[in-house]
């Protein structure tokens, strides 16, 4: 499993420009249709789980917590994420957040996650998850190859169908492996850029939820974990 370090940017009209001019590779453009899912009264958002599908590829992006000191990243600057993408798995996880809050509805037990029961979507309904947010992304994905050859720090342009733009430079790790390492190289690719500021700056999630989800958005802002 992998833990993805992020952050996010303003995307500035001269970024492709910026991105070229320091060696960074455009491996291509994509436009994806996220749906994200959650109980009605948000079990999952309000501890941090956030559970997607992407066309027709579930994600179950969960909060990584700090356990070791090369785990600790300042938060304030990046976020970092487990991401889990077997379907049983992401089942088996909500299942037990879900656990307590939705009583009587887990009924999701091994011999029931067969493909049909998958693919009619049943499992969603037996833990009472609908769909809280769904928008388009039309993205523009670069690479840079850092000297030294310490991997690949990626950078995804993306412009959500509902009016808005955010840039987000990625790493991805190992579970177990440097965080810090991690938080070192985004905060270098983000001085390349000439990215100022140490301000947060609110996600595609962030923006919809503040616009269309006004009582959802409140209760994570409460919540802090927007
Ligand atoms: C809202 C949220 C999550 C949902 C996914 O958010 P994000 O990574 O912004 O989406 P996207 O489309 O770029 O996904 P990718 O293609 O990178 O997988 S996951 C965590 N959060 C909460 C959150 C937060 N607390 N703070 C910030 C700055 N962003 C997100």
């Amino acid at each position: 499993m992998s833990v993805e370090v992020e952050r996010k940017f303003v995307c500035e009209s001269d970024i492709q420009d910026k991105l070229k001019n320091i060696g960074a590779v455009c491996i291509g453009q994509s436009e994806f249709k996220d749906r994200y899912y959650d109980s009605p009264d948000y079990t999952l958002t309000l501890r941090d789980f956030w559970l997607r599908k992407r066309e027709e590829s579930w994600e179950l992006k969960c909060p990584a917590f700090s356990r070791t000191d090369v785990e600790k990243i300042d938060e304030a600057l990046c976020t970092k994420y487990r991401e889990v993408t077997d379907l049983k798995k992401i089942q088996a996880v909500v299942k037990t957040v879900c656990s307590g809050a939705v009583e009587g509805s887990l009924d999701v037990s091994e011999q029931k996650m067969t493909d049909n029961y998958n693919k009619n979507e049943t499992w969603l309904k037996d833990l009472m998850l609908v769909c809280f947010a769904e928008y388009t992304t039309q993205r523009c994905s670069y690479v840079f190859e850092e000297d030294g050859g310490d991997g690949k720090v990626r950078v995804d342009l993306d412009q959500a169908d509902f009016g808005y733009c955010v840039g987000e430079i990625e790493v991805l790790v190992s579970e177990g492996g440097d965080m810090q390492s991690a938080q070192h190289r985004i905060q270098k690719m983000a001085e390349k850029l000439g990215l100022g500021g140490e301000k947060r700056i609110q996600g595609k999630m962030d923006v919809y939820l503040q616009r269309y989800c006004p009582d959802h958005y409140a209760k994570l802002i409460k919540a802090h974990i927007l």
